[in-house]
């Protein structure tokens, strides 16, 4: 452990207190500045901040003070995301109110977040779980709900079995609960939706976003799964069912002349009606089984293709051939139609199950017509269409056109955009969320709450555990109602809704957290929002990030905003790691920050997190590397310290005095510029180079005292950002004005933050061919490279063999050829 040259305990507390009563940190929505808006993702309050929240936000707000040194008025806030099954969970295991539980954490940590010596205003503060905030989620509600955006439909949906509750789509991963990785199964219930698929085309427009990650816009255009294809139908005309057709989605019309099978999905409702009496039984136990498997399971590439043949035929119409109608589990109910025209000479999954079901597997694209031999696997590629009647000798592309267009004519299909989104699921069958606005009514059916009687409070003495059901469907007094349309007797809906609906919207109340008569101020909003920059981990791509873009449309075209992108700039920062593994209790491996603030006080730490990679790729926390960071500390702290009215006049150099204005220069370009695009890694490199270099002029005391001032002065100022308390201090033994953070970044000159030039004589066998303009700071391979690329000195070695460079620094360089 190093010891540091001051009392960071003290430092730390005296500083934080100063800000506070000074209110440096106090936002106001006009000022004669331009208004920056950077948020960072707010934090789950789960009653203590982990290494990983400040990786997150210790840089963030070291940005957002970057801004405001700028010149901006920069509104960088926090708050809780207090609604949640933690809360719920905890209060079952501890026998303790979630509120209680919640806002016992959210005290604890803001203090731990003041600890870190943010610049939070903390009058802007929102927390989730108080009725001022929630009253809006539902207000929202109503406001979709009137414009049809959110509705009540009896679905197959995800359970999962620990957590209790339903969960959005979103919400599973890889089949598993987001939260617990419990395999997740499919449960009837009647269940809210926000409409977020009308939104898809939309979705996948980033045009009016400024900056995302490309990673983040190709999940979330993956998740949205726009495909173009053509609806056919296939005739079962014969069977007279109450349908006539089988609806079919597919993406390769060009294969039609190929299928050979018709695969449903077990859970589509033809099955049971087109089922032959001699298939009954192998039909339904199969359905059985299926109803059992994971959707991953189903969709495994890995996994066997199973099915059972119903005994029916279909017709296809494009050749009037009867195709046997199979019950298969790899089809999904929830795409496309719930059907799959099996194409098994083009298609690896029909391939598969045609293979296993001794189904003909018959060619109908080929990149070589006149050899057409036995498939070993389903052939993807492109070609020309054989076996395909009139097509034949068509090119598949020119075949999609042309055969869609003959089923269109023939009204057997039409073109038609499948996607892979599905609406957003919002119901949870728990306690600790926003009661959904809803009344429930024999005579007037299903009625909206008047928006005059909200907020629908949550009661506080609800028995929350959990048991499948909601648990305010045991309270009775929160149940039964009145309606509002007729006042007769009428049960409320007992659901709360997802959380992701309070983190859809925070970013705008951040502008008017204590607006009471609506959701924000208008006046307020139009200051800040869109948020300008937003930062947070890439883990909430298909979910948080996904909604709030939805969330924003939507109440765009409820006319509540004037723009459709809740973020203009996002990035996401990397993940911390400890002994080359995720951090984890099991593993022992968890770092505790209270346990370093408490040695090495909150800059430290900050700066240590910014140090150690570059924060999108996250990095390791080693002990090592923060004592590195320490001693460097205590080495600025002893630059700023040393008497600079002693450098004696006799000694200075103007050639050092010139070589460091350069690299002061050098320095504050470099340092801005990394800061600017969250370069935090490489810009305190770029100090501790400027220290070393200060050092090295001090030992040799050859700076006069004006250059060494104006040193110092940058690099405490540069640094201000990262670690705002040392700095503060510093600034103030420097018999500067309070406070460090109000001040102005300085500025580099470009002239002399240009490496400084010089000319290269270039010869070839000792005769000059060219002088080159090269940086100062050139080295011998650079050199080389540069005059090896020189089209004057090309010439003379294009066709010799190289035998040595000379190369003279500063001065020239010589190709020797033979
Ligand atoms: C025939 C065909 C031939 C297909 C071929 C592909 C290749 P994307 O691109 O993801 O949208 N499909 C349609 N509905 C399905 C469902 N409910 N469950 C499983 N698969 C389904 O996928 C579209 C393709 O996936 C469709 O095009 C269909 O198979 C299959 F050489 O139709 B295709
Ligand atoms: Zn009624």
């Amino acid at each position: 452990m190093v010891n540091l040259k001051y009392d960071p305990i003290l430092l730390d507390s005296k500083w934080q207190s100063r800000w506070a009563s000074d209110q440096i940190y106090t936002v106001s929505n006009t000022s004669d500045k331009p208004n920056w808006y950077e948020l960072t993702m707010y934090p789950y309050p789960s009653g203590n901040l982990h290494i990983g929240h400040w990786y997150a936000m210790a840089p963030a707000d070291a940005h957002a003070r970057f801004r405001r040194m700028q010149g901006y008025n920069v509104l960088h806030p926090m708050g809780f995301d207090a609604f949640g099954l933690p809360a719920e969970n905890a209060a079952i295991k501890n026998n303790i109110h979630p509120f209680n539980w919640t806002m016992k954490n959210i005290e604890n940590m803001r203090e731990q977040l003041r600890s870190m010596g943010s610049m939070y205003d903390w009058e802007r503060e929102v927390i989730c779980c108080l009725p001022d905030y929630y009253k809006w989620n539902q207000w929202f509600f109503l406001k979709l709900f009137n414009a049809g955006l959110a509705y009540r439909s009896d679905a197959p949906a995800n359970w999962c079995a620990s957590c209790v509750t339903t969960l959005a789509n979103e919400q599973v991963v890889d089949g598993k609960c987001e939260r617990c990785s419990t395999p997740v199964i499919k449960k009837d219930l009647e269940q809210w939706f926000f409409k977020i698929t009308k939104y898809a085309d939309e979705l996948l427009d980033f045009s009016e976003i400024e900056e995302w990650p490309e990673k983040i816009k190709t999940i979330q255009t993956n998740w949205i799964g726009r495909s173009e294809g053509v609806e056919i139908t296939f005739d079962i005309s014969q069977y007279n069912l109450p349908q006539n057709d089988i609806s079919t989605f597919t993406t390769r019309i060009d294969t039609i002349y190929g299928v050979t099978f018709m695969a449903l999905a077990p859970e589509n409702s033809l099955v049971k009606l087109i089922t032959q009496k001699d298939r009954q039984e192998e039909v339904d136990a199969y359905i059985q089984q299926a109803r059992r498997q994971t959707e991953v399971e189903r969709t495994s590439s890995e996994r066997e293709k199973t099915g059972v043949f119903t005994g029916a035929y279909c017709i296809n119409k494009l050749n009037n051939q009867p195709v046997p109608i199979y019950v298969a589990d790899y089809v999904l109910s929830g795409y496309g139609t719930g059907a799959v025209m099996g194409v098994p000479a083009h298609d690896q999954r029909d391939f598969e199950f045609a293979s296993s079901h001794n189904i003909p597997i018959v060619t109908v694209i080929s990149s070589n017509p006149d050899d057409i031999s036995d498939l070993k696997e389903a052939y993807t590629g492109t070609g020309v269409l054989v076996n395909s009647g009139n097509f034949n000798n068509v090119s598949a592309d020119e075949a999609k056109a042309s055969i869609a267009n003959l089923i269109e004519s023939n009204e057997w299909g039409s073109r038609t955009v499948s996607y892979r989104i599905r609406d957003w699921l919002i119901s949870r069958q728990r306690y600790w969320g926003t009661p959904i606005p809803i009344v429930y009514c024999d005579k007037c059916g299903t009625t909206p709450v008047n928006e005059s009687d909200l907020p629908v409070l949550l009661p506080d003495d609800a028995e929350f555990k959990p048991s499948g059901e909601s648990p305010l469907n045991t309270h009775s007094e929160f149940r039964e109602t009145h309606c509002p349309k007729c006042s007769g007797k009428a049960l409320r809906e007992t659901d709360t809704m997802d959380t992701f609906v309070d983190s859809s919207w925070y970013q705008f109340r951040y502008t008017s957290p204590t607006q009471s008569s609506s959701p924000w101020e208008d006046l307020a909003l139009a200051q800040w929002a869109p948020v300008d920059q937003y930062t947070g981990g890439a883990e909430h791509a298909v979910m948080h990030l996904l909604y709030a873009r939805f969330f924003t449309k939507a109440l765009r075209d409820l006319g509540l905003l004037s723009f459709g992108e809740p973020f203009k700039r996002l990035y996401n920062q990397g993940h911390i790691i400890a002994q080359n593994a995720k951090m984890s209790k099991s593993r022992g491996n968890v770092i505790t920050p209270d346990d370093y603030v408490q040695t090495y006080g909150a800059d430290v730490v900050r700066i240590y997190l910014m140090f150690l990679g570059p924060w999108d790729q996250g990095g390791q926390w080693s002990d090592n590397g923060i004592n590195g960071i320490a001693r460097w500390i205590n080495r600025v702290w002893d630059l700023v310290h040393y008497q600079s009215n002693k450098l004696s006049s006799s000694k200075h150099d103007t050639q050092s005095i010139k070589d460091t204005q350069r690299l002061l220069h050098k320095t504050i370009k470099k340092a801005l510029n990394d800061l600017e695009s969250f370069k935090f890694n490489t810009m305190l490199a770029t100090l501790m180079e400027f220290t070393n270099a200060l050092q090295q002029s001090w030992n040799k005391q050859d700076l006069d005292e004006q250059t060494w001032t104006n040193c110092i002065e940058t690099l405490v100022l540069l640094l201000a950002p990262i670690a705002p308390h040392i700095t503060e201090e510093l600034w103030e033994y420097l018999g500067k004005q309070f406070s460090i953070h109000q001040q102005s970044l300085p500025i580099w000159d470009e002239e002399l933050a240009r490496d400084e030039e010089i000319t290269l004589v270039v010869q070839v066998n000792g005769k000059v061919r060219d002088k080159i303009t090269v940086s100062a700071n050139i080295t011998e391979s650079e050199a080389i490279v540069l005059t090896q690329n020189n089209p004057k000195i090309n010439r003379h070695i294009d066709d010799k063999q190289i035998l040595k460079t000379i190369y003279v620094p500063q001065k020239l360089v010589n190709i020797v050829t033979k």
